[in-house]
């Protein structure tokens, strides 16, 4: 090839180029040990002497071309490159790819409301031990070791004497034996009981509320809780007492709600009665006062049990307490929001 040639077959081909590894194969081509320049430059013997020079000048002044080139191709395509390198890796910010936001776990929610009430009527929020002793548990409230009420709350005993506590009382019993009435006060948190269904979970959460002072009767354990009803279920939300038996309340009553799904016609959910019970009550045994170092001559009190996931299952008409402690976000996004 003529110096003509090459340097018009090297423009076509590099301007062709659009990618730098070509350019690498190209530059190999015609500059390399066996590429065409050095090839032409070789063929320099086969000249006669005197045109040599001017040869010689004229390749070298191809191959300083062609390197000049060779360096803005480089530059060129390497922003090419570049360019579609930004392009093509573009990270697309504005995609909702950031993580969804937590929400209150519905039995979080419903003992948060129910507390809150509690508060507005002047009550004081406590918390105790999940670990507790016999005597709290149990023995203060009028639960002696032989009671048969003992068999009602199956129980996890950790020795003889100590226990999980199956409710939130043996706090209050506490309370009730350090401080003085008139009391008001309402104990959250988690109880434990040997008992598993779709109403019945092993650990559940249960908020009792206590109130001890003179004079204190029935009639205000009725519009706490009616109170209670009306803003946790509804403004129209009627309260009923059946009696009932527990050892640490005498009398004891179940507390029955007008049905929410319903409204008291009779339904499914509340097998066509018009009610659903809630929670247990009474007024504090006058037994369990002394126990506590209270004279229940001059005292009484009422005091009331509530499970806060029978009473978010109520309210969201939730079917299977075992929902509850899943895990399943399909059913926790549900809640909260
Ligand atoms: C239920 C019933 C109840 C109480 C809890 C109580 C506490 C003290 C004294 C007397 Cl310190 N009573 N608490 C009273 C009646 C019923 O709970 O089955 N709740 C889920």
């Amino acid at each position: 090839m003529t110096i003509a040639e090459i340097k018009s077959t090297f423009d076509a081909e590099i301007s062709k180029c659009v990618r730098l590894a070509e350019l690498q194969e190209l530059k190999v081509k015609y500059l390399g040990k066996s590429g065409a320049l050095t090839a032409l430059l070789k063929s320099i013997r086969d000249l006669p002497a005197e045109e040599r020079p001017t040869f010689g000048a004229q390749v070298n002044e191809l191959r300083k071309q062609m390197e000049e080139r060779f360096a803005s191709k480089t530059d060129e395509l390497k922003k090419e490159e570049m360019q579609r390198r930004l392009t093509e890796e573009k990270v697309d910010i504005s995609l909702t790819s950031c993580p969804s936001r937590g929400a209150l776990h519905p039995v979080t929610l419903i003992e948060n409301q129910i507390c809150e009430l509690m508060v507005a009527m002047g009550f004081e929020v406590l918390s105790g031990p999940e670990i507790e002793t016999d005597y709290y548990n149990f023995q203060a409230l009028n639960i002696p070791y032989d009671h048969p009420a003992r068999d009602m709350q199956d129980t996890f005993y950790i020795t003889d004497s100590i226990l999980l506590r199956t409710q939130t009382s043996a706090m209050q019993a506490r309370i009730m034996e350090k401080r003085k009435p008139p009391l008001k006060i309402v104990c959250p948190g988690k109880v434990f009981r040997s008992d598993s269904d779709a109403s019945h979970s092993p650990v559940f959460h249960q908020i009792e509320g206590l109130v001890v002072d003179k004079n204190i009767t029935l009639c205000d354990l009725k519009g706490t809780l009616e109170y209670i009803a009306s803003h946790l279920f509804g403004e129209q939300t009627k309260v009923r007492f059946r009696p009932s038996y527990f050892p640490f309340t005498e009398p004891s009553v179940e507390v029955d709600l007008t049905c929410s799904n319903c409204g008291g016609k009779g339904c499914a959910l509340c097998k066509e009665t018009g009610w659903i019970e809630l929670l247990g009550a009474g007024m504090v045994n006058p037994v369990v006062l002394e126990n506590c170092g209270i004279d229940s001559d001059k005292y009484t009190g009422f005091a009331f049990g509530i499970g806060v996931e029978r009473a978010a299952m109520i309210k969201y008409g939730i079917p299977d307490i075992r929902l509850f402690y899943e895990n399943d976000q399909r059913f926790l996004k549900q809640f909260g929001k």
